[in-house]
């Protein structure tokens, strides 16, 4: 996005090209694992594809129950999205909610879908653990509704993080169960990683993710990110200055991959101890900082102007509406509703 200006609210989106979606959660602001995993790629997409992005609210309610806390985080994530290169001149940005056809199709969907196979759903066993005193309905039917995120629109490439590929497959066997039962209908989507499928987090062993505490927030100030990158676990077995480092292990040495050609080079300093942890450390700060500050000083402004960001979210929505009626319409034709 080069200016912030609204989308031409009646470009329908284009017919031809093959179309992509992808859904990210109102958690807030995007960090460096979700840019690296998958806004990366869906900035890539959207010059190549009929590309469709969706904060999914409906999905965060299942563990965000605040209101203006949902509401805050929607508007955060957007304006992230749109700082980070979504252009919506380019793509369609809108949010879960102002679609309500998605809960339409995933109800439809639901009964095509064995309960069995939400069951064994990684990340509901993960949420059972996570948050056990709120084991709701929708923790369960989660991947059900996301099928129905990426189906209404006909989408064939999904750019997820590989946390998201089991989702994925399930979403391909539903589309399978429901064409098998009511006719083709829907396409499999397929999964498109980044070369980061999973950014691990500042402890160096778990994936970087909000509710683990271990992110590095890309668009927050210099010295946030600098504490955060200064925080990272690397190679354990380095204890002494002069040992040699494995950068094959350590994960300061992985993000270095993205932040500058010479990484070779600073790997090699590593394993002939010339640099120390802390040195590699302060490159990385160095460089994350350097490289997001145009997508801060945009974020910025976008965040003091929040009309805007409506203005591209409402016409996204508006921009979608023939094509989710259009599936529902066939959907409930095949099903035998009148
Ligand atoms: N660490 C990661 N490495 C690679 N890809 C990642 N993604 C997230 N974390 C990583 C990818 O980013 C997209 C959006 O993820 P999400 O909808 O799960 O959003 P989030 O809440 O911001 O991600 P978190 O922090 O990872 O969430 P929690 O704390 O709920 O676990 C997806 O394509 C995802 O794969």
């Amino acid at each position: 996005m080069t200016t912030a200006t609204a989308p031409d609210p009646v470009r329908a989106p284009a017919a031809t090209a093959p179309r992509t979606f992808s859904g990210i959660q109102p958690s807030g602001v995007a960090h460096l694992g979700n840019d690296l995993g998958a806004i990366r790629n869906y900035v890539k997409l959207q010059d190549e594809y009929d590309a469709i992005y969706c904060i999914v609210d409906y999905h965060a309610l299942t563990s965000t129950h605040d209101p203006d806390v949902l509401r805050a985080r929607t508007g955060d994530m957007a304006a992230s999205l749109l700082a980070l290169g979504l252009d919506p001149d380019k793509c369609t940005l809108f949010v879960q909610s102002h679609r309500p056809e998605h809960t339409e199709l995933a109800w439809l969907l639901a009964t095509v879908t064995p309960v069995s196979w939400l069951e064994r759903t990684p990340t509901y066993k993960e949420k059972r653990e996570s948050q056990p005193d709120d084991i709701n309905h929708g923790l369960l039917t989660y991947p059900v509704l996301q099928a129905a995120d990426i189906i209404i629109y006909k989408a064939t490439l999904v750019p997820v993080g590989r946390d998201q590929a089991a989702h994925l497959e399930l979403s391909r066997e539903i589309v399978r169960a429901f064409n098998n039962r009511y006719g083709e209908t829907f396409p499999e989507p397929r999964a498109v990683f980044t070369d980061a499928p999973t950014v691990l987090g500042t402890d160096g062993v778990r994936k970087m993710s909000k509710s683990l505490g271990n992110t590095i927030d890309v668009l927050s100030e210099p010295d946030v990110i600098r504490k955060q990158v200064m925080s990272m676990v690397t190679d354990t077995q380095r204890i002494l200055r002069t040992d040699p480092g494995r950068p094959e292990v350590c994960s300061v040495c992985q993000l270095q991959r993205f932040f500058g050609p010479d990484f070779e080079e600073l790997w090699d300093g590593e394993r002939t101890a010339r640099t120390g942890c802390v040195d590699m450390k302060r490159v990385l700060a160095d460089r994350i900082v350097r490289h997001y500050a145009p997508a801060r000083e945009r974020y910025l402004e976008l965040q003091a102007n929040p009309k805007l960001v409506d203005e591209v979210l409402s016409a996204g929505a508006n921009r979608l509406a023939p094509l989710a009626a259009d599936t529902i319409a066939e959907v409930r034709q095949k099903m035998g509703l009148r």
